[in-house]
Order: structure tokens, then sequence, then C-alpha cells
């Protein structure tokens, strides 16, 4: 069986299914992770921390078995996801439309990251992770839960992650976290048209396709330098793809605010609907930070009304 990610690799995609296929590994079902793209700066600082190889990179699933992570939608598998067969489905976001022909295994929990269920399924199973994998599932909870700063953040993450913290050996979770934002806010070498896609996920609304990115910085001068750079690159992607808004959230984990960059056939609208407003291709969005929490649902209801 294969273990996956979305495609455009973050944290919880690549350690998730590393941590999942290993408990798989434990109890009898042989599994091999694998990816659907390189994985983006903070992942692979957390998989040098844990000393551990990239798993392959492949972009076709036909015919295997899978179980994914961090996904439930047809749209961020691979092309031939659907000639597959899907096993299970690890996930923490809203349901997507993936449906299958046979029963599977489902573990969706609202809470803050995949890598927290993959723990609990440890525990469901009576299995300890080995210490590294602990540290990659750790860091995965420190980033998406933004070091548990961000509001999809719960208890059960938490608890998680120390338990983690525990077996990997790390004294002391805001130093090691401090280390990981500051690997992957290190974009003065990453060119525009690299930065716009980091972390890019399309949506689907009332039959129109919203392409938004985003951009954890532990500032956000670097990023406003390359502002008119990545603009460019958003109205390309734009008119290549035929996306109806192309988003680019530059959030600053520090102050927990986004400055959002926009290219749009209505961005007052896109605005408007998260209480904003734009000036030049940008709108300020105070206290944000989920995109999954604090941006789509409100999207969705402006597009689907
Ligand atoms: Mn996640």
């Amino acid at each position: 069986m294969l273990v996956l990610g979305h495609q455009n690799p973050d944290c919880d995609s690549l350690c998730s299914a590393i941590a999942l296929a290993a408990l798989f590994n434990k109890i009898g079902r042989p599994a091999t992770p694998i990816l659907q793209g390189k994985p983006n700066p903070e992942a692979l600082f957390l998989l040098d921390c844990a000393g551990f190889e990239q798993p392959e990179i492949r972009t076709s699933v036909a015919g295997e078995d899978i179980f994914i992570v961090d996904y439930s939608d047809w749209g961020q598998g691979t092309s031939d996801m659907k000639k597959a067969r899907v096993r299970g489905i690890v996930d923490h976001h809203k349901l997507g439309d993936i449906t299958t022909s046979e029963p599977l295994e489902c573990w969706i929990w609202p809470v803050g990251c995949s890598a927290t269920i993959v723990y609990n399924m440890y525990k469901f199973h009576e299995k300890s992770p080995e210490p590294a994998i602990a540290k990659l599932m750790m860091g995965a909870i420190i980033s998406d839960t933004v070091n548990f700063q961000g509001p999809t953040t719960t208890e059960l993450d938490k608890r998680a992650a120390f338990a983690l913290a525990k077996i990997a050996g790390v004294d002391d979770i805001k130093v090691f976290a401090k280390a990981q934002f500051e690997a992957k806010s290190d974009i003065k070498n990453v060119s525009a048209a690299e930065l716009i896609l980091r972390d890019q996920k399309v949506f689907e609304m009332a039959g129109e396709k919203i392409a938004i990115g985003q951009l954890e910085l532990t500032s956000l001068t670097v990023a406003l330098q390359k502002k008119d750079e990545m603009l460019v690159e958003m109205r390309q992607l734009q008119a290549d793809k035929g996306y109806h808004s192309t988003l680019v959230l530059l959030t600053d984990i520090t102050t927990l605010d986004t400055t959002a960059l926009i290219i749009s056939k209505d961005a007052d609208k896109v605005a408007n609907a998260l209480n904003s407003s734009v000036e030049g291709n940008v709108f300020e969005l105070p206290g944000v930070v989920s995109r999954k929490k604090q941006i789509i649902p409100f999207l969705q209801s402006a597009f689907e009304s």
C-alpha cells in the first residue's frame, strides 16, 4: 500500500505519510510513503533534523492500494487517483469529494494537524512511534498549528505534540519551533514563480477556480520586496489556468496577521467576503492565519450564495 499526502507537500503531508506508513509496517500492513512533489523547505528541514531520506516522488498511483493523508479531494491527488483503490483517509480539513466503491478506513477529526490523528492511531493500535518518527510528527503539529497559536489548535494537538517531544528527546518545543520557522522564512533566494506556488491549493466554488497559496514567515519584509514580481507571476498563472482568482497569503507568524496579494476577475468580491478592501492588488487581513478556518468558509458562502 502507498501512503501519500497532497500536491505541494507541506510538513503534515510529508511527516504524516511517513509516520502512518511506519505504523502500518508495525502492525503487519506493508506500506510505503510517497510524495507527489518536492517538499517545501520547512518539510525538508524536518526530514534533515530527523535524519530521514526523502520518500520517492510519484505522480501516478493507478492500480495501487492507497491511503491518503491531509486531504479528501480528488483535485489534490494525482491526476490518475481515480484508478487507484482508496483504502483509507486521515484528514483534518472539510470533507472533500472522494468517494469509493468499497468500504474504507476513515479518520477525519476537527483537529489542528493530521499528525495528531496519526499519533492517536498509534495509541489505538497500542504502538509507539520511533524517536525520529516522533520528531517528524511533532514538527508537523508545530507547523500546522503555528506553534499552538493558530485558531485550529486543539487540546488533542498539544497533548500529542508534548508526548511526541518526549519520545523524540526534544526538551524545549519553543526552541525547536523557532529553528523550524526560520527555515521556512528563508526566502531570499527563492524565485517569485516558486513562492506563489508554495503551499498553493486550488478550490472550486460555484464552478469558479480560486488558487490560494500561503507563505508563513517570521517577517514580511523580504516577501513584500518581491511583491511586484509575484504579482507578475500570479497574473501569468491566472491567464494560463483560467482561474477566477489567484491569491498569495503572506502570513506573519509572529504577529498572526496576513497581507494578501490578489489577481482576480472580481477582487472586490473576494476582499469584501473577508471584510477587507483591495488597494492595488493587496488587502490586509488582521488576525488571520488559517486558510481553512478563516478564509475558505467565507469565500465559499460569498460564491455559493
Ligand atoms: Mn495538515
